[in-house]
């Protein structure tokens, strides 16, 4: 082999980076040849340096089909993770424009930032290890973007080369962390489209206890040789279906089980 070709790798990267800066619809990357999970994330992590290059700074990540409503809609069974930069952060209040983006959609998460860093190569980290080095729980909400054409029917490694649907998101008021990690699982999750709840959920819906989320994304870093990093947050799954974004809309997400109800809302631009 000659040594001027090109790593397909960072090809299929490249491809997807253009894509998204264009926001043009690309088909789907397995089309042209098959990829194993292993190597979509290698596809992802190409990626993220790419932005890297062009001065994003890692600072989040996110699990992504840990609910059942999320794998029924898109047809997918297998929780995933994203890498998430600064640039990706969404301010409160400020009007969020869709351009730029090819078909953005949105969906209510539970976010945790760990204090510490967990290392889960050597040995497994259990929920109440994990629960030790989370220092901040926050609601979030995320918006999706697919490069894909239709935003649909895509295979999980091509998902996965693509960052797992990554767009932007946005980190709500954070609110006080629980004792226990189990007393998450009651809170309720409402999803509110222009006033009316568009869809509900409980926090248990994200695998099975948004803990085993955060449990599940060190085990995903680890087969990739990676720990999560001190400082990082952490979006653990939407527990409910995404909802397409059109100009004006405003979505919101009302947390209850927390001390006090808390809302965190985005409003898309006219
Ligand atoms: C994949 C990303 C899924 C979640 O919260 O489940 C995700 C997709 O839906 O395109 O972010
Ligand atoms: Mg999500």
């Amino acid at each position: 082999m000659s040594e001027l070709q090109i790593d397909p790798i960072q090809e299929l990267a490249r491809t997807l980076h253009d894509a998204r800066l264009a926001a043009r619809e690309i088909p789907r990357i397995t089309e042209n040849g098959p990829l194993s999970i292993d190597e979509a994330y290698s596809v992802m992590e190409s990626g993220i340096q790419l932005r890297e290059h062009d001065g994003e700074q890692v600072i989040a990540y996110k699990m992504g089909l840990t609910s059942e409503a999320k794998r029924r809609q898109m047809g997918l069974d297998q929780a995933i993770f994203g890498i998430l930069t600064d640039r990706m952060e969404l301010r409160s209040g400020v009007p969020y424009s869709l351009q730029g983006r090819i078909h953005p959609k949105a969906e209510p998460e539970i976010a945790f930032r760990v204090g510490r860093m967990l290392d889960a190569r050597k040995n497994p980290i259990n929920a109440d290890e994990a629960w030790g080095a989370v220092d901040q729980v926050a609601p979030a909400i995320e918006v999706l973007d697919s490069r894909y054409v239709g935003f649909k029917y895509f295979s999980l490694p091509d998902v996965i080369a693509d960052n797992a649907s990554s767009s932007d998101y946005l980190i709500g008021a954070p609110v006080p962390k629980p004792a226990h990690w189990s007393e998450l699982e009651q809170w309720k999750i409402d999803f509110i489209v222009n006033g009316t709840v568009m869809h509900q959920a409980v926090a248990s819906e994200i695998s099975g206890s948004p803990i085993r989320s955060l449990v599940e994304l060190t085990e995903l870093l680890a087969r990739r040789n990676q720990v999560l990093p001190a400082g990082s947050w952490v979006l653990l799954g939407a527990a409910t279906a995404a909802v397409a974004l059109e100009p004006g809309m405003s979505v919101e997400l009302e947390m209850q089980g927390p001390s006090a109800p808390s809302k965190t809302r985005l409003a898309v631009a006219r």
